[in-house]
């Protein structure tokens, strides 16, 4: 596995995670380091404005595979998703969220599916919680979210927001991009013809902080987005194209 990688690229989108971004990137190198020669860590701060920049800093001392970047403002998970994709150097790209709630160990047995499956042109490697450390309320209104959308979309995936998944770059950037799209990866991915896997994986609980998000809030933009991307996937095509390469007769 490790001859056929270059360069994985881990990408962190985060905001205000200053408790819990360092230890994550102890555990990434301490998770990698056995399997892969060379990756890089892309952290994307997307306006923080508690102590995150500071210790990113620091840590970039002691890390060299870290790169920062940082957003002027808050443009959301989404659009720093977006910015370490962009930014990163590998073909093959896994994202993990900021707080520490995925584990890095992980990561090398997705790579591991979807180089296995590159044939079959699998495009992405979803992780599904298995024992998911959130609140009740967090986990019920999550199954009946997963229910709703796999119901609607048919993307066969039953955790589309766990932050731990793996792909190609070149796949990620041909997706449409739009706020919130990250819970939809697997839905988009398969409109443009790409097949998508889903793994259990480990699941911890948050140390430091408090969850961005609140169930009502995230219900009702994920209403509006289902739609759309219901839309996208009326009017997407998979195209697949072979070039002729006998001769043409005259
Ligand atoms: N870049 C960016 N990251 C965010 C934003 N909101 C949440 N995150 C990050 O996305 C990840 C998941 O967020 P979290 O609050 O833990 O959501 P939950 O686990 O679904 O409750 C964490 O790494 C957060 O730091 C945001 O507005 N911008
Ligand atoms: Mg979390």
């Amino acid at each position: 596995m490790v001859d056929m990688i270059k360069l994985i690229s881990i990408v962190i989108p985060i905001h205000n995670e200053s408790g819990n971004i360092i230890k994550l990137i102890q555990d990434i190198k301490k998770a990698l380091h056995p399997f892969f020669e060379n990756y890089e860590i892309l952290v994307v701060d997307d306006g923080s404005n508690d102590q995150s920049s500071d210790v990113l800093a620091n840590e970039k001392k002691r890390t060299p595979e870290l790169r920062i970047f940082r957003h002027k403002s808050c443009y959301g998970q989404s659009s720093a998703i977006l910015t370490g994709v962009r930014f990163a150097r590998g073909n093959i790209i896994a994202t993990l969220d900021g707080d520490g709630q995925n584990n890095p160990t992980d990561i090398p047995k997705m790579v591991k599916l979807l180089l296995e499956n590159h044939s079959e042109n699998y495009q992405m490697i979803v992780g599904q919680r298995k024992k998911r450390q959130d609140s009740y309320l967090r986990r019920v209104s999550s199954i009946i979210a997963n229910k709703i959308r796999q119901f609607i979309l048919h993307d066969h995936i039953s955790d589309t927001g766990c932050g731990l998944k793996v792909f190609y770059k070149d796949a990620f950037l041909k997706l449409p991009c739009f706020d919130h799209m990250h819970r939809f990866l697997p839905a988009l991915i398969q409109n443009q013809g790409g097949k998508t896997l889903s793994v259990q994986v480990d699941h911890r609980p948050r140390v430091c902080g408090l969850s961005h998000y609140g169930t009502l809030g995230r219900l009702s933009v994920g209403i509006v987005d289902l739609f759309g991307v219901l839309w996208l996937k009326k009017r997407s095509k998979a195209i697949i194209v072979e070039e002729y390469k006998g001769n043409y007769v005259k």
